[in-house]
C-alpha cells in the first residue's frame, strides 16, 4: 500500500479569474494592470497594442508591451523554435507555448505589475486554446486546463478579442508580406481559429471588439474597455 500523501487530498481548482495572492501583504504602489489583446493572424493586435500603450502613456500610465510567444531572451529563443518548421505534436506544442508563457509571466509580467507598470500583451492563453486546441486538434479540455494552470501564475485583469473575418485578415497579411508556420496554414485553419475565439469569448464572458474599420476607430473601441481599468483619481 502506498504511504499517505503528505499534502492530503488535492484542494479544489482555483477559479481562473481569482486574483493571485499578493507578493507582500502591504503593497507600496498600486499594482499595474495586465491586459491581453487576442485574435487571429493580421486582425491588428500589434497595431492596437502599440496604440493603446500611447493612449495610456498620454493619460499618465506607465506601461510596457510584451508579445507571446516571446518577451525575454529564453522565451524569444523558444519563439524561434515554435514558429519554425520542425515537426511536433499538438500536445507538445500546447506545453511548449505554456512553458514560454510561464517564463514571461514570472520573469517579466509579474515584476512589472508589482512596481505599478501596466503590461499590454500581444496574445496569451486564448491563443493556445484557439490555435493548438481548435486549430491543430489538441484535446480541448486538456488544453484549457494546462492554459488555466499556467495563467494562474499571474492572471490578467482583462482579455479582449479582436474579431475580423479571416479573409480580410489574410488580405492585410498579404499586403504586409510575412510568412511563418501558422500564417502558412490554410483558410480552414484560420476559420477554425476565428470561430474558437468567438466561442471561447462567449463561453467565458470575454469582451469581443469588432476589428473592422480604421486603426483609430478600433483603438476607440478598445479604449472604451481598457480606459476604465484606470483607478479613479
Ligand atoms: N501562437 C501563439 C500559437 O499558435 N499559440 C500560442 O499560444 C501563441 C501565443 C505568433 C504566432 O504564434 C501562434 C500564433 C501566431 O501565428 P506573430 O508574428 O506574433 O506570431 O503573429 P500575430 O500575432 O498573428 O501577428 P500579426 O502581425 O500577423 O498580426 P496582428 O498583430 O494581429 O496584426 P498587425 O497589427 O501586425 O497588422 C497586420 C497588418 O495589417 C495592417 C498593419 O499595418 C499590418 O500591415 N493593419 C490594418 N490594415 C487596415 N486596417 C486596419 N484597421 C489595420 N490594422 C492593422
Amino acid at each position: 500500500m502506498n504511504p499517505p500523501d503528505p499534502d492530503g487530498p488535492a484542494p479544489p481548482p482555483r477559479p481562473y479569474a481569482m486574483p493571485a495572492s499578493p507578493v507582500s501583504p502591504v503593497p507600496t504602489v498600486a499594482p499595474g494592470r495586465y491586459v491581453i489583446v487576442e485574435g487571429g493572424e493580421g486582425v491588428g493586435k500589434s497595431t492596437q497594442v502599440a496604440a493603446l500603450a500611447k493612449r495610456l502613456e498620454a493619460a499618465g500610465v506607465t506601461c510596457a508591451v510584451v508579445r507571446e510567444p516571446g518577451g525575454d531572451p529564453f522565451a524569444e529563443a523558444g519563439r524561434e523554435l515554435l514558429l519554425g518548421d520542425l515537426d511536433r505534436t499538438p500536445a507538445a506544442e500546447v506545453l511548449a507555448f505554456n512553458a514560454l508563457r510561464a517564463q514571461l509571466l514570472e520573469s517579466v509580467v509579474a515584476p512589472l505589475l508589482a512596481v505599478g507598470t501596466w503590461v499590454l500583451a500581444d496574445r496569451g492563453r486564448l491563443s493556445t486554446i484557439a490555435y493548438q486546441g481548435y486549430g491543430a486538434g489538441a484535446d480541448l479540455g486538456w488544453t484549457r486546463r494546462v492554459c488555466d494552470l499556467t495563467i494562474s501564475l499571474c492572471p490578467p485583469n482583462l482579455e479582449v478579442v479582436l474579431d475580423l473575418d479571416p479573409v480580410v485578415a489574410a488580405e492585410r497579411r498579404t499586403a504586409r508580406g510575412s510568412d511563418d508556420r501558422f500564417e502558412r496554414m490554410d483558410l480552414g485553419f484560420h476559420q477554425r481559429v476565428a470561430h474558437a475565439y468567438r466561442h471561447e469569448a462567449e463561453r467565458a464572458g470575454i469582451t469581443v471588439v469588432d476589428a473592422d474599420g480604421t486603426p483609430d476607430e478600433i483603438t476607440d473601441r478598445l479604449w472604451a474597455v481598457v480606459g476604465p481599468l484606470r483607478p479613479s483619481p
